[in-house]
C-alpha cells in the first residue's frame, strides 16, 4: 500500500510540475485532491486495511495531502508572480521619454493692446462700458449730430439691417446711452466691435474695433483732453512719446482735432515707419458738441466734456509693428504665437 502511495506521490508531483497554466494546475489538483481524486480514493480504501495498519496509512495519506496542497499553492504563487511580472514589463512606461509638445493658445495682439488701453484709463478713474452692436439710426447718427445728408450715412459705409436698425459704425452710440442716463460726471471708455462697408486691404476691414472715450463734468476744457491723451500716449507707446494736435472736423465735437504721436521707432527724426514725417496719426478727438450734450439731456451751459475715438487695430499694428491688418483676422497660429 505504501508503494502505491509512493507511486502516486511521484505522479502527482510530476503532473503539478507540468501544470504551467492555472487551468492545468487546477486539473492536477482535482485529479489528486478533488472529491473524486486519487488520494481521496486511497483514503476511502483504508477500510480494507487491518486495524493496526490503518492509522499509519491514514497518517501517510494525510501527510501526502498536506505536501501536495503545499506544492500546488507554491506553484500557484509562482505562476501569479510570473504573470504579474510579465504584465508589468509589457505595460511599462518609460518616464524618461521626452514629453509631447502641446500647442498652447496665445492672447490675440488686439486683446493685448486693448487690455493695455483699459489698464491705462482705469488707472485714471475711467469705467469700461460696452453697448449693443445693433443700433438704431438715432444712437449711431442723429444723437451724434450727424445730419441725414452726411456722407457717412451713405449705404456704401453703413450696414443697414432693415427697419430702423443698423450695425454701429462707431462705439459713440454706447456713450449716447450713458449720457441719456443723466448721471454726471461721466468718465468712460467704450471699446467694441464696429462695422463699415469697407473693402478689405492692409489697413481696412468691414469689421474692426474702436475704443472711444468720454469725460463730462463741470469745467472740462481742451487742456484736460490734451493732458489725458498725452498720458495715454506716453503709457501706451513709451515715456519719450510727444503728442501733437492738428485741427480737424467731426460733427460731434467742436473744436475737433486729430492727435499725432512722435514716431516711437525713430524718435521723430523720420523713418520708413512714419513715412519720413517723424509723426504718426493716432486718434480723433474734441470737445463734445453742445448740441450733442443737449440732445441727450445734458445742459451745455453747466457741463462740458471731451471725447476721443481710436481704432484698436490701428494702435495694435503700430505697437507690435505689424505690417498688414489682415494678419489680425486670419488666426494663423504661426503669426499669433509670436505675441
Ligand atoms: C471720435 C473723434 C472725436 C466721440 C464723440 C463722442 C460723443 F459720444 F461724446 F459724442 N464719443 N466719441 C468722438 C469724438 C469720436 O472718433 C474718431
Amino acid at each position: 500500500m505504501t508503494e502505491k502511495l509512493k507511486e502516486l506521490r511521484e505522479r502527482a508531483l510530476a503532473q503539478i510540475k507540468e501544470g504551467v497554466t492555472p487551468e492545468k494546475l487546477e486539473e492536477a489538483r482535482v485529479a489528486f485532491l478533488g472529491k473524486k481524486g486519487e488520494l481521496t480514493a486511497m483514503l476511502k480504501s483504508m477500510k480494507e486495511l487491518s486495524a493496526e495498519e490503518r492509522p499509519k496509512f491514514g497518517q501517510a495519506v494525510n501527510e501526502l495531502r498536506d505536501e501536495l496542497e503545499h506544492v500546488i499553492e507554491e506553484a500557484q504563487t509562482r505562476m501569479k508572480n510570473a504573470m504579474r511580472e510579465q504584465q508589468l514589463s509589457s505595460e511599462a512606461i518609460d518616464v524618461t521619454l521626452p514629453a509631447k509638445r502641446r500647442a498652447v493658445g496665445h492672447r490675440h495682439p488686439n486683446a493685448l493692446a486693448l487690455e493695455e488701453v483699459e489698464r491705462i484709463f482705469i488707472g485714471m478713474g475711467y469705467e469700461v462700458v460696452s453697448g449693443p452692436e445693433v443700433e438704431k439710426d438715432y444712437y449711431n447718427f442723429e444723437a451724434l449730430n450727424i445730419p441725414a445728408d452726411h456722407p457717412a450715412k451713405d449705404e456704401q459705409d453703413t450696414f443697414y439691417l432693415g427697419g430702423d436698425f443698423l450695425l454701429r459704425t462707431q462705439t459713440s452710440s454706447a456713450q449716447v446711452h450713458e449720457m441719456e442716463k443723466g448721471r454726471i460726471p461721466i468718465k468712460m471708455i467704450s471699446p467694441g466691435r464696429v462695422f463699415r462697408s469697407d473693402e478689405v486691404d492692409a489697413t481696412h476691414s468691414p469689421n474692426f474695433h474702436q475704443i472711444e472715450g468720454l469725460l463730462i463734468d463741470k469745467n472740462i476744457t481742451f487742456a484736460d483732453l490734451k493732458g489725458t491723451l498725452a498720458v495715454f500716449a506716453q503709457e501706451f507707446f513709451g515715456e519719450e512719446t510727444k503728442v501733437k494736435f492738428r485741427p480737424h472736423h467731426f460733427p460731434f465735437t467742436e473744436p475737433s482735432a486729430e492727435m499725432d504721436v512722435s514716431c516711437f521707432k525713430c524718435g521723430g527724426k523720420g523713418c520708413r515707419f512714419c513715412k519720413g514725417s517723424g509723426w504718426i496719426e493716432i486718434l480723433g478727438c474734441g470737445m463734445v458738441h453742445p448740441h450733442v450734450l443737449e440732445m441727450s439731456g445734458i445742459d451745455p451751459e453747466t457741463y462740458t466734456g471731451f471725447a476721443f475715438g481710436v481704432g484698436l487695430e490701428r494702435i495694435t499694428l503700430l505697437k507690435y509693428e505689424i505690417e498688414d491688418m489682415r494678419l489680425l483676422y486670419e488666426n494663423d497660429i504661426r503669426f499669433l504665437s509670436q505675441f
